[in-house]
């Protein structure tokens, strides 16, 4: 089992180091292998990240704290990657050659030469804070920036039940180094796009309400996503607007594929097990998140699932 001061030994003993963000990015894997560029850069060696996918507009400071670096790479690191598919079409050219992981991921797959995997860290961002501090004396703002958005946009703000006592403390910690916690919280958590807005509105305009407001259903059209000019980052967490209303046990979610399916999201409560649910349409998940994939019409797909919800609220003497 490695240690943070076996993964700093390792950092510092190489050079020409490029760090793997996954795809899709979010903050976590974003603030996480920005960091360890920043404080690979000011150790004088030469580090850059790459990710599959283009970055989020507001995850734009993270990339920019760094400098510019072109180099063949020598050492390959990953962050917040739990399986080497994640890296979505850099798989095939780094897949098999990462020396590195660093990873909270508890199903992490074991892809890489080494790994260091602290599955009950609430983001990946708590463990790069460790190693970022073994690295450098003095952390500067920039790097407390991209660590602190890591660590808060993997708690949901410090809401999520994966927080501990130290990532308070290393939150604090960020904090006392100078990041701009107040409008990194705004940008992430109290803002959204023009785009968004007007595609929860479509979809709130859409809200239909079954068994006496137990269950709440929802739909994203091709349509309503093309005319608000959504993009991917825009509809992300929408499931979870039928999910926030009083009273909702069973909220869903249909998303209408390019393909014409719809792509089903069941958010419960309570007694109802949503997993269960969604097993029978073939999908899968957690008791109080799952999904399946459903390939007919929007009124037949519609009705199956409010009947299968209806006849758990039933087993669950709800209604
Ligand atoms: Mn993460």
């Amino acid at each position: 089992m490695m240690t943070i001061n076996d993964v700093a030994r390792l950092l510092k003993e190489n050079d020409d180091i490029l760090i793997l963000s996954h795809h899709f990015p979010d903050g976590d894997t974003l603030g996480s292998a920005y960091a360890l560029c920043g404080a690979l850069q000011i150790m004088g060696k030469r580090a850059r990240v790459e990710c599959s996918d283009e970055i989020p507009n507001k995850f734009l400071f993270i990339k920019n704290s760094v400098e510019i670096q072109q180099f063949e790479p020598k050492y390959i690191v990953s962050a917040d990657v739990a399986d080497s598919k994640l890296l979505g079409s850099l798989c095939e050219v780094y897949g098999n050659k990462i020396d590195l992981c660093i990873d909270h991921h508890s199903r992490n797959t074991s892809f890489a030469k080494q790994s260091y995997v602290e599955g009950d860290s609430a983001a990946c961002a708590e463990i790069m804070y460790l190693i970022v501090k073994e690295l450098i004396n003095e952390i500067p703002k920039s790097i407390a920036d991209c660590l602190y958005t890591g660590v808060c946009t993997d708690t949901g703000c410090f809401k999520f039940s994966n927080v501990t006592a130290r990532t308070h403390k290393i939150a604090a910690e960020l904090i006392a180094l100078g990041c701009d916690h107040a409008l990194i919280n705004k940008v992430m958590f109290d803002t959204k796009s023009r785009s968004r807005i007007a595609l929860e509105k479509a979809v709130l305009d859409n809200l239909k309400f079954e068994y006496n407001g137990l269950c709440a259903t929802v739909v994203l059209t091709r349509d309503m996503i093309a005319s608000s000019g959504a993009v991917e980052d825009d509809i992300d967490g929408i499931s979870s607007l039928p999910r926030q209303i009083e009273g909702v046990a069973a909220a869903v979610t249909l998303r209408e594929l390019d393909s014409g399916a719809y792509k089903v999201s069941l958010r419960t409560d309570n007694a109802l097990n949503a997993a269960q649910i969604a097993v029978g349409f073939g999908g899968g998940g957690h008791a109080a998140a799952a999904g399946c994939t459903i390939k007919d019409s929007r009124e037949n797909a519609e009705k199956a699932l409010l009947n299968a919800i209806g006849n758990a609220l039933k087993e669950q003497n709800m209604i």
